[in-house]
């Protein structure tokens, strides 16, 4: 038998793989130009998509280590993969209003990344919302999603609908809309959405009721359902406690804790509540909070009963928080003035700041303020709530800096706990769900260390989120092929 039959073809295939290889190879370009080609690259296809660019510039800029260290992920264009969403479906909302108008809104969902999980990630209901939003927060939550050590892939979606001023019966014809389109897209195995800024437990209930209608099928579709109907324990609270556990992780490397420490907070809705609730049950003090109108600062400190006002306010009545002001006269309201070129809330004296509210909500200027305040630590709430420059402000001066997609991922750690709880058909005990929320906050912190430690770039938390998340998603990329 001649040597040609005695070949088999896994040897053919490998040796086609190793050509493929060399190929690219030879072509050695160096990883700086590289990142500055693909940020090109991503600015040239979709020019108006700014938050975007800006979430992948971030990431870019720190992944040089791991891309150096393993030329497979430059060879097999794992980057130029990821920015790239392996779907996007965009849909027509339309929707009566309490006077028998049609209203039109538009809708998203963004399947960012499927290679270690169903996608998964939240929905969105603001009118700023439109397709470069979705993108940066869906290529966040593909990392974030990694970092939780759970099998979880990532996507966003929403709409640029205002809930604001809206009837209850108004948001939920616009819900039940938008299901009548996204049910389709979606399912357990496949893609399972939560809730973000503008969407919780109201409008959650009747999206689902809406995919159960037309599907007939109870599933856990979504995350975030109410804990008589397939909801987990904790999920109200978890995004917003496991920002606080991480601070208190970051806290502890330096054998400082959370009691005693005066803390700055923005926002006013589900992450800030819960993390101005966790800082009170650690001895710490919240000293300000926020919404779209202006912040409250309160220098005698936010109490637990100040605190049931702020969930009453804002869940209940859907109030402004200058109402706090009313109740609380030693506390002052300063309305949001746009003429500003920062934002006086994080120039107060403190010792931890917690951004929670939205997107670039700190810019360098903000940076030098809470320099001067003598912040220590800063852990993002909110996603991407601090400019490239800001971040770079911070750390230069010594702030110890815990990024969103390390800091916030306790939302969608329970979220993946509630697909868990719904697969197996049992609910947890809220002490169960909490005990494992801190032990994936501990890891999620580990392994950032871990990762900045092993790629030249210890004690840098934004380098090791990104490098971590990066290497789970990009090796499982390159186990999987080019699909
Ligand atoms: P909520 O809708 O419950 O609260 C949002 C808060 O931020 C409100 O106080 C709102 O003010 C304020 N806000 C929203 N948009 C703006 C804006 N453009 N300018 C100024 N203030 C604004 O949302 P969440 O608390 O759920 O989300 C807050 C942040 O946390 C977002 O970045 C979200 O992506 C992120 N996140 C959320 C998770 C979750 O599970 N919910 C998990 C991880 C991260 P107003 O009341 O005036 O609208
Ligand atoms: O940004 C986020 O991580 C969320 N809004 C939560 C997503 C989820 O699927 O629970």
């Amino acid at each position: 038998m001649g040597l040609a039959y005695t070949i088999s073809p896994a040897t053919v295939l490998d040796g086609v793989r190793m050509m493929f290889w060399a190929a690219y190879a030879v072509k050695e370009i160096n990883t700086e130009e590289w990142i500055v080609d693909l940020l090109e690259l991503v600015q040239t296809k979709d020019p108006g998509e700014k938050e975007f660019h800006q979430a992948v510039a971030e990431v870019a800029s720190s992944l040089k280590p791991a891309l150096e260290r393993n030329p497979k992920y430059r060879q097999a264009k794992i980057l130029e993969r990821m920015v790239e969403p392996e779907r996007v479906v965009m849909f027509r909302v339309p929707w009566m209003d309490d006077a028998g108008g049609v209203q039109v809104n538009r809708g998203f969902r963004v399947q960012m990344n499927s290679a270690i999980g169903p996608y998964k990630g939240g929905l969105r209901f603001h009118p700023s919302v439109n397709l470069g939003i979705l993108k940066f927060l869906a290529f966040e939550q593909v990392f974030k999603n990694a970092l939780t050590t759970l099998p979880l892939g990532g996507g966003k979606g929403g709409a640029d609908f205002n809930p604001k001023g809206k009837s209850d019966a108004e948001v939920q014809r616009f819900c039940h809309s938008f299901m009548l389109e996204l049910f389709r897209h979606i399912g357990p195995d496949t893609d399972v959405p939560a809730g973000d800024i503008g969407v919780g437990a109201r409008e959650v209930g009747y999206m689902f009721g809406m995919y159960k209608k037309l599907v007939n099928n109870f599933t856990g579709v979504l995350t975030g359902k109410g804990a008589t109907w397939g909801g987990s324990l904790i999920r109200p609270e978890a995004a917003g406690y496991g920002v606080i556990y991480f601070a208190a992780e970051i806290l502890q490397t330096k054998g400082k804790t959370l009691d005693g420490c005066r803390c700055l907070v923005s926002g006013a809705g589900n992450v800030a509540q819960f993390a101005m609730e966790k800082l009170l049950h650690l001895g710490a003090t919240p000293i300000t909070f926020s919404d779209s109108s202006g912040y409250i600062f309160d220098e005698a400190g936010i109490t637990a009963d100040k605190l049931l006002f702020i969930k009453e306010l804002k869940n209940m009545r859907r109030g402004r928080v200058s109402e706090y002001v009313e109740r609380y006269p030693e506390a002052v309201f300063t309305p949001v003035d746009p003429t500003h070129d920062h934002n006086p809330l994080w120039a107060h004296k403190a010792d931890c700041a917690f951004p929670c509210a939205t997107q670039n909500e700190i810019n360098a200027q903000d940076a030098h303020n809470l320099v001067q305040g003598k912040v220590q630590v800063v852990t993002e709430g909110a996603n991407m709530p601090t400019e490239l420059e800001g971040v770079h402000i911070l750390q230069d001066n010594g702030v110890l800096f815990g990024p969103a997609k390390a800091a916030n991922a306790g939302g969608v750690s329970v979220s993946g706990l509630e697909m868990t709880q719904n697969s197996m058909r049992l609910s947890w005990t809220r002490d169960e769900v909490d005990s494992r929320l801190k032990q994936i906050m501990k890891g999620i912190h580990q392994g950032c260390l871990d990762a900045a430690e092993a790629h030249g770039v210890a004690g840098n938390y934004v380098a090791g989120a990104n490098i971590a998340g990066f290497i789970k998603v990009a090796n499982a990329m390159l186990d999987q092929g080019v699909v």
